[in-house]
């Protein structure tokens, strides 16, 4: 009884192995390889200093094959490859980071964690030399 009850146990394993297998291999090549999209989104950025920490948040974003954030204009614009993720992720990814990304707010806590020069209440070194 217990050698039966264990060959289905190992069996039962062998398939599952190979099942779990036969799903990750084929999405290895997905068909629309390399398909790249663009889109832009308004953040609260101020400075540059919030600039080399959007832009290195999204480049540790899955599937973000380039950031690049306008400061003057606060538009962050990223290349992405869109069966790896989405606009939506990639700004809750902004939100996290805390900036604003278009209409929604940023986290309240990674915002309280930026440096008082980064805060979007700063306004003052928004018309002084910071940058
Ligand atoms: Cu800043």
């Amino acid at each position: 009884m217990n050698s039966f009850k264990s060959f289905w146990l190992a069996a039962l394993l062998l398939v599952s192995a190979q099942f779990t297998f036969a799903q990750t291999a084929p999405t290895a090549k997905p068909s629309a390889k390399g398909a790249t999209e663009q889109f832009q989104i308004k953040t609260s950025a101020v400075c540059d200093m919030c600039k080399a920490r959007l832009e290195k948040a999204m480049a540790y974003e899955k599937g973000v094959q380039e950031a690049h954030l306008d400061v003057p204009s606060q538009v962050l614009t990223v290349s992405y490859r869109p069966d790896k993720t989405t606009p939506a992720t990639l700004r809750t990814a902004v939100q996290r980071t805390g900036y604003d990304a278009d209409d929604q707010t940023a986290e309240a806590r990674a915002y309280e964690r930026l440096p008082d020069c980064c805060k979007k209440t700063n306004k003052v070194h928004s018309d002084t030399g910071h940058k």
